[in-house]
């Protein structure tokens, strides 16, 4: 691989998997295929959802709403989700069968009461940076491979971000899995398209002698 080319591996957490508070199907069947992934980068970057318990996108913290409906908050629309990765809680640990020793940071979001955050890089009021725009540039990183969960909401966001932050962005596709909730799979393909995101197969990443950037 290109020392240019970074791997981030997008909130693999026992909620996000079987039997968690917000399961994305399939979730930990990706699992052994990015611990592979991995493999092929010197820098790795890992993200975690981390959500104190009164967060505002729980359903739970707004009476009378149900998880999966939408509220209006004063920077959008906001879905309400199943409490999920309350921070210091087993659901929200990286899951144990991640082995990426060499991750260099762990980026956590979605951590401010009043504001969540899909992305890794910018919170959903679309003003709070996290800083991992910085980290990356430091480490002359100009091109980010993404994989992880869900494909449709954090995987997306932060393909988004990282694009008009100017980097060139690849979703690693079978190394990701969907929520799909309400065609939301469909339409960040086309926004992530309309940005020039660019989709590959594991298969043809793991092929590659070199990572072109
Ligand atoms: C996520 C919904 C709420 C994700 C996080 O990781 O895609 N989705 N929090
Ligand atoms: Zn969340």
């Amino acid at each position: 691989m290109q020392p240019n080319s970074a791997l981030l591996i997008v909130d693999i957490q026992p909620d996000f998997c079987s039997g968690g508070a917000l399961a994305v199907p399939g979730g930990e069947t990706i699992i052994p295929l990015v611990n592979k992934l991995a493999q092929k980068f010197e820098i790795v970057v890992l993200t975690q959802d981390w959500h104190p318990a009164d967060h505002i996108s729980f359903a739970a913290n707004h009476p009378g709403r149900q998880p999966f409906e939408t509220i209006e908050l004063p920077y959008g629309t906001q879905v309400l989700w199943p409490t999920h990765c309350v921070m210091d809680t087993p659901g929200a640990a990286l899951h144990p069968a991640l082995h990426v020793s060499h991750a260099s940071l762990i980026q956590r979001k979605g951590s401010h009461k009043n504001v969540d955050s899909y992305s890794a890089f910018l919170e959903a009021d679309r003003t709070t940076k996290t800083g991992l725009d910085g980290y990356l540039r430091a480490l002359g990183v100009e091109h980010l491979y993404i994989c992880g969960l869900a494909t449709d909401f954090c995987v997306a966001w932060t393909a988004e971000d990282a694009r008009h932050s100017g980097f060139a962005v690849t979703i690693i596709e079978d190394a990701c899995r969907a929520i799909d909730l309400n065609g939301s799979l469909d339409a960040a393909w086309a926004r992530l398209a309309a940005l020039g995101v660019e989709r590959i197969s594991s298969k043809e990443l793991l092929a590659a002698p070199t990572i072109a950037t």
